[in-house]
C-alpha cells in the first residue's frame, strides 16, 4: 500500500461468528432430506470454479448484469444520488462494484466479507487502483446483524448486492436479509440489487450444465472439500452433478445424487445413501419483476427504478425505504 491509499484505508473487525464446518455438514447429512449449505462452496477451488462459471457461455447472469449496469450508469447514478456511503454485503472480490465507482464518487466504500483476509487484500488492492477512494472494510457476516462501524446520520446511504445472491435464499430468509439491509441502510437510504428472472427452462437449464463442465466440478468439489478437511471417504465417481429447473417453486435445484447404495464416513458416524438418493446443494430462486418487488415490499422496500436487458434475462433494482 502506498502512504496516501493507506490514508483513505480503515478496517473494522466486528469479529463474526464463525459457524463450524463438521457441525454443519454432520447435521446436513443426517437430515431426513440430507442437504450441504452453498455457502461451503467457496474454498479456494471452488471460488475459482465460480469464477469460471460466471465467464462460460451458459452462464448469462454475470454478463448480462455488467452489461445492465454498464448500460444504465448516467440514470443509474442519478437515481441513487452522488457522495452516497456504497456499502457491499459480501463483497468477494469487489469486481463488480468497480463499475459503479468512478461515476458515483461515493464518499466512502464499505466492503462487508466474512473472510478477513479476502476482505482485506481486496480492499488494499481497491484503495490503490482508485486513488480518490476511501474504503471502510468492515469483516461481518452479512446474514446476521448488519451494523456500521461509526455513526452517519445526514450521509446517503445505499447498498449494492449484485449477482442475484438474494436468489439463493429461500423467500423467507430473502426477506430477512432484505430486512437487516433496510435498516442498516436507514429511512433515507436505498439498496440496488441483481435479481435474476424466471425464463425458458432450456435456457436456465444450461447455465446450470455448462458444457465445459465447471458447475459439475464446482458442485462436486464440495465432497473433496469435506474429504480433505473432515477426513471423510465420499468416492467422488459415485455422485453424480445433477442441476434442473424446478417450474412450480421457479428455482433452479442442484443436486449430488448418489449412483449406488453406499456409506460414506465422517468422523465415528456412518452415513448410508442409498441409489438415486440425493444431497441438496444448492437452490437459485428466479423471480418475475413483479414478485421480487412485492417481496422487497414485505421487507419494507418500495421499488424506485428496474433496469433490465433487452432479453428480459436479467434485472437490476434500486428499492428505497417505503
Ligand atoms: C452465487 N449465486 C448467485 C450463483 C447462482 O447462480 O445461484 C451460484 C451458482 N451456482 C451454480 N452456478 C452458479
Amino acid at each position: 500500500m502506498t502512504k496516501s491509499s493507506s490514508k483513505r484505508y480503515q478496517f473494522f473487525d466486528q469479529h463474526p461468528e464463525m459457524s463450524d464446518f463438521r457441525v454443519d455438514i454432520i447435521q446436513g447429512l443426517s437430515a431426513v432430506e440430507p442437504y450441504i449449505e452453498p455457502k461451503y462452496f467457496y474454498d479456494e477451488t471452488g471460488s475459482r470454479l465460480f469464477e469460471k462459471i460466471c465467464n462460460s457461455d451458459e452462464y448469462y447472469p454475470t454478463r448480462t448484469e455488467v452489461s445492465i449496469i454498464r448500460n444504465n450508469i448516467e440514470d443509474i447514478v442519478e437515481v441513487l444520488g452522488k457522495d452516497c456511503l456504497l456499502i457491499e454485503p459480501g463483497s468477494g472480490d469487489s469486481y463488480k462494484v468497480r463499475l459503479l465507482l468512478d461515476a458515483l464518487r461515493p464518499i466512502a466504500y464499505l466492503p462487508i466479507d466474512i473472510s478477513k483476509r479476502y476482505l482485506q487484500d481486496e480492499a488494499q488492492k481497491l484503495a490503490a487502483e482508485f486513488t480518490w477512494l476511501n474504503v471502510h472494510a468492515i469483516c461481518a457476516d452479512f446474514t446476521g446483524k448488519l451494523e456500521l462501524p461509526y455513526h452517519v446520520e445526514s450521509t446517503n446511504r445505499v447498498a449494492f448486492f449484485p449477482g442475484s445472491t438474494i436468489g439463493n435464499f429461500a423467500p423467507e430468509q430473502a426477506i430477512s436479509v432484505l430486512k437487516e439491509i433496510r435498516a442498516m441502510v436507514g429511512e433515507k437510504g436505498g439498496l440496488l440489487i441483481g435479481v435474476d428472472l424466471q425464463k425458458e427452462a432450456s435456457i436456465l437449464n444450461a447455465a446450470y450444465n455448462d458444457k465445459a463442465g465447471y458447475t459439475e466440478k464446482f458442485n462436486k468439489n464440495l465432497l473433496l472439500r469435506i474429504n480433505r478437511e473432515l477426513g471423510a471417504d465420499f468416492n467422488y465417481e459415485a455422485f453424480q452433478h445433477h442441476a434442473f429447473y424446478n417450474k412450480k417453486q421457479c428455482r433452479i435445484e442442484m443436486h449430488l445424487v448418489s449412483l449406488r447404495d453406499q456409506k460414506v464416513n465422517i468422523d465415528n458416524k456412518t452415513f448410508q445413501f442409498e441409489k438415486n438418493q440425493s444431497i441438496l446443494t444448492e437452490y437459485s430462486h428466479k423471480y418475475s419483476i413483479d414478485g421480487f418487488q412485492e417481496l422487497a415490499e414485505q421487507a419494507g422496500f418500495q421499488s424506485k427504478k428496474t433496469w433490465v436487458d433487452q432479453d428480459q434475462l436479467f434485472s437490476v433494482h434500486y428499492l428505497v425505504n417505503s
